[in-house]
Order: C-alpha cells, then sequence, then structure tokens
C-alpha cells in the first residue's frame, strides 16, 4: 500500500512534511484532520493518544507518529538522496543537528503562544505572562537559527532536504502569532521566501487550504479520517 501521511489543519507544522513527499516524488496518500475539532476526541486517540499531527500509516500499514520518526522514515526510503544526503556525512549530520534543533526549541518556542491562544476563559495576567514568555522565547530560537545558516541557498547545501520541510511548516508561525516583523533575521527570512516559490511548498500550503493543486504526480488522494481510523486505528484500552 501507499503511505498516509496523516496532516493537521490549519497551519499544521506537518504540512512540511506534504512538501517533503512532493520533493522526495514516491506515491503517497494523505489525511486531512481539523486539528480544532477531529483531533480531539477518543476516536482520533486511536491514531495519536496524544491528539497530535502529524502521523504516518506506513506502507506496510504500521502507525508511526512524531515529526523526526516520520522524517527518518523517509529519509531511509530516500535511495536517490534528493532531500537527505548519504549517511556518513557531514551534510547528513548537520541535518539532524538542525532538524532537531527545529523541531525542539524552534517549534517548542511557540507553545506559550499556542497555549495562550487556545485557553478557553483565560484570566488577563496569565495570558500576558504566556505571550510575553512566548514572544522572547519565539525570537531568541530566531536567532539562534539565523546563526545556523550559512551561505547556500536551502538549510543545507543547494538543494530542499528535511530540515526545510521542518523549518517551512513551522516558520508561517511567526506571522501568525505577530511576533516581528520576518525582516528582522534576514536569512531566516530569505530562506522562506525561496522555500514558498518551490511548487512543493505551493502544493502543500494549497493542500492545507482544502484546494485541489497539481502536484509532482506523487500524491494519490485523500482518504478520509474514519476509514484510516477503522483501518489502522489502535485499539484504546
Ligand atoms: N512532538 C510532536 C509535536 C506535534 C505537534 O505539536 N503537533 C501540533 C500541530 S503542529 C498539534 O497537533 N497540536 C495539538 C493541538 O493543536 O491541539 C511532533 O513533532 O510530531
Amino acid at each position: 500500500m501507499k503511505p498516509i501521511l496523516v496532516y493537521g489543519h490549519p497551519l499544521g507544522s506537518s504540512m512540511g512534511l506534504v512538501s517533503a513527499l512532493e520533493w522526495l516524488g514516491q506515491p503517497y496518500m494523505l489525511c486531512r484532520v481539523d486539528m480544532l475539532s477531529e483531533m480531539k476526541n477518543n476516536a482520533y486517540a486511536r491514531i495519536n493518544r496524544r491528539l497530535e499531527t502529524p502521523a504516518l500509516i506506513t506502507d506496510e500499514g504500521q502507525l508511526l507518529t512524531e515529526t523526526m520518526a516520520i522524517a527518518l522514515w523517509l529519509e531511509a526510503r530516500d535511495k536517490e538522496r534528493r532531500i537527505s544526503f548519504s549517511p556518513i556525512t557531514y551534510d547528513a549530520d548537520r541535518m539532524h543537528q538542525i532538524m532537531a534543533f527545529l523541531n525542539t526549541g524552534f517549534t517548542g518556542a511557540f507553545s506559550p503562544l499556542w497555549t495562550a491562544l487556545e485557553m478557553e476563559s483565560p484570566d488577563p495576567l496569565t495570558l500576558e505572562i504566556l505571550r510575553k514568555y512566548g514572544r522572547e522565547s519565539v525570537i531568541e530560537r530566531h536567532d539562534r537559527l539565523e546563526e545556523q545558516i550559512g551561505t547556500t541557498e536551502f538549510l543545507i547545501g543547494n538543494k530542499p532536504s528535511l530540515a526545510d520541510a521542518v523549518f517551512i511548516g513551522v516558520a508561517r508561525w511567526l506571522d501568525f502569532h505577530e511576533v516581528e516583523n520576518s525582516s528582522r533575521w534576514p536569512k531566516i527570512e530569505k530562506l522562506r521566501r525561496t522555500l514558498e516559490t518551490t511548487p512543493a511548498v505551493q502544493f502543500a500550503t494549497a493542500i492545507e487550504r482544502g484546494e485541489t493543486p497539481e502536484g509532482s504526480g506523487a500524491f494519490h488522494g485523500h482518504v478520509p479520517l474514519t476509514q484510516v481510523i477503522e483501518e489502522f486505528g489502535k485499539p484504546i484500552d
């Protein structure tokens, strides 16, 4: 079977993995999840007990969660090294280093801002603290990412890799939460604009908007969430 990426909208980090699948060019399917409604229930817990996207149903029908695990699953199957680098090279090591930085501190810095946004009846002081802490954390992590970007077109070298995929899924949160003007970090800004012009990222953002764009040909359609849960979900004790 074709692997199925379960992606979240709106603004899910999984948009980056959809871009990676397009760059990779191997057949895949998608399953769309509304994170504000469809993900918050026991049915979705059969896919991921932590009620998060992304998730992957592998070509063997196994369930895999966590962005890093899914990215490494893709890397292992990227024999032509379209979105990764030969193992035991410094480029491969650096790609892992930057992916880990992006998936931990960089992504996590936005958590207080998401928490503030999603609180149902927040008291003003808690909101203020969350927003201040979140904003400072996001700015600091952007400073640290800016330092790590060299002179190459993409994060590692001159082709988009899994590191760029992990980055682009999260990069737009800066604007969404109105943290700071992106021009404060010229290298990050340039990278983001470069990635946004790639057909893969344009495809992934159009998919996220609910459109039916022309892709690379690797995308083989959506599978309804109910079907994915029924066929591949794990029983909940
Ligand atoms: N450690 C997980 C985190 C995944 C995560 O936080 N996903 C977000 C969407 S980007 C989510 O599902 N959040 C729960 C929510 O929005 O309620 C990973 O890297 O895959």
